[in-house]
């Protein structure tokens, strides 16, 4: 791999308040944008330390093939890049690596598409030892999927017919070392994944809440405000790379396990999605999704579908509860009143100054309450299997002896207790086949049954 290549997307935005000129193409047949046009593209270039000198957007019937843009206006953005003393063009767009090396020639200057500068952006941001190594993992992949065509220019130098011209070795060797690179990152991040999930296993009997959403929906604010504890926010994109997880205490002494995680974004590169895989469907995995949305943010329509639909990627089958963020941010309240019009279970809320902050904990604590029974049973000392059953996938609120039977109280989900039920009828604690099933079901070993 060229290391030309490789740093010059980072290189270029390194350095503190770069000078940035922005750059768009909108196909005719691409639907209106709410946003203008630019806006997300300015946010990204702002967190990757950019200062934004200058714009152009170009409607167009189709993409140009050398260009992307086309040759006229690729020529006016050279001028206002050169006018602008633009070290940087940057492309709201993903480009080939051909249309990227023309563009370069033609401008001038580094030029660098969406999907690089987000990954950039990520690698600066990225601190722990896991969120490194994916983001190394996603930008070797990225770069591996364009060696081919990075390498097209040597393929003209042929050798004599039927040797290999000096490009396509190149290829192989540098396709070689990138794949080396590729398994022991993969290696290591297996490692790291088994980590995670011990340390997530211990909480398996608590109930887990996922924080999940756009990236600046305000996720971090929010699981600040709700638990109390600290947690690291900001007003750029990407502020938050690793899943962070926080005890909640809800009303009614119920305490159920936090999480924040890495947003989302429109496009966003799929080698990012592969590569944060687990730790995304480690939030994934969750009991419920708090699905946070920036409400005052003029296509919150447009980033809840960005969302829904990585989720759906990623395979998240939880229950999923919208959360309209930020909602003090809104002067205008047709907005707020269209989003509950589509959406009207949601939940408005502000991590600022605490709307909804109640209301949040309160439908939290009663999806908890439906999805978990409390036990209380009376059993022989001796149904060790079905104690440690419960100990394993319970929390065991009590726990005493009287002559030789033991009295355990837990608190299990549901599904869980569907176990301990399968084991109490195998031991013949209850009648194989409760006659009543709404019914209390432990029958004689019950001291409250509640169900
Ligand atoms: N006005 C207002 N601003 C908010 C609210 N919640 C968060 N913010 C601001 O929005 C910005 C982003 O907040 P974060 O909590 O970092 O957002 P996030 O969803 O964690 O973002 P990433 O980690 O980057 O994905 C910060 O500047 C917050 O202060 C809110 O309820 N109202
Ligand atoms: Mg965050």
């Amino acid at each position: 791999m060229s290391g030309a290549e490789r740093k010059r997307g980072a290189e270029a935005l390194d350095e503190q308040e770069q000078r940035v000129v922005l750059v768009g193409l909108r196909l005719h047949k691409d639907p209106e944008p709410v946003e203008e046009p630019l806006a997300e593209l300015a946010r990204l270039a702002h967190t990757a330390g950019g200062a934004v000198v200058g714009r152009a957007v170009q409607r167009r019937h189709k993409r140009d093939p050398k260009y992307f843009i086309g040759k006229g206006k690729a020529e006016e953005v050279a001028l206002l890049a050169r006018a602008e003393d633009a070290q940087l063009v940057l492309f709201d767009n993903d480009l080939s690596p051909a249309q990227e090396r023309n563009l370069e020639e033609l401008i001038g200057c580094s030029v660098v598409d969406r999907s690089r500068l987000i990954l950039d952006i990520f690698a600066q941001r990225a601190r722990s030892r896991e969120s490194r190594l994916q983001v190394e993992l996603a930008q070797l992949r990225y770069t591996r999927s364009r060696l081919k065509r990075m390498w097209t220019h040597l393929e003209r130098l042929e050798g004599a017919i039927g040797t290999r011209g000096p490009g396509e070795k190149q290829i192989e060797e540098d396709r070689r070392l990138v794949d080396r690179r590729i398994q022991q990152l993969s290696n290591a991040l297996e490692l790291e994944g088994r980590r995670r999930t011990t340390r997530s296993s211990s909480r398996s009997e608590f109930f887990k809440v996922s924080l999940v959403g756009y990236t600046n929906a305000g996720k971090s604010t929010l699981l600040r405000a709700l638990t109390g504890q600290a947690a690291f926010v900001e007003d750029k994109l990407f502020a938050t790379l690793d899943t962070q997880t926080r005890a909640w205490e809800l009303p009614g002494n119920q305490r159920v396990f936090l999480s924040d995680t890495v947003g989302f974004i429109r496009d966003l590169p799929h080698h990012l999605v592969a590569s944060f895989r687990s730790t995304l469907s480690e939030a994934a995995d969750a009991d419920l999704l708090l699905h946070v949305v920036d409400a005052s943010n003029q296509d919150a329509a447009g980033h809840i579908r960005v969302v829904e639909k990585v989720l759906d990627e990623i395979g998240a089958t939880a229950p999923r509860l919208l959360v309209f963020n930020k909602v003090d941010a809104i002067d205008n309240r047709m907005q707020v009143a269209a989003l509950l019009g589509a959406h009207p279970r949601a939940i408005e809320a502000s991590a600022h100054d605490g709307t909804g902050v109640e209301a949040l904990a309160a439908s939290v604590s009663a999806t908890v309450q439906e999805a978990f029974v409390e036990l209380a049973l009376r059993v022989p000392a001796g149904a060790g299997r079905l104690l440690a059953l419960i100990a394993e996938h319970g929390n065991v609120l009590e726990r005493s002896y009287d002559g030789d039977e033991v009295i355990v109280r837990a608190r299990i989900s549901r599904r869980d207790n569907l176990r301990v039920e399968k084991e109490m009828r195998r031991m013949g604690l209850v009648a194989a086949q409760p006659e009543t099933p709404a019914a209390e079901p432990p029958g004689p070993t019950s001291l409250d049954g509640e169900e």
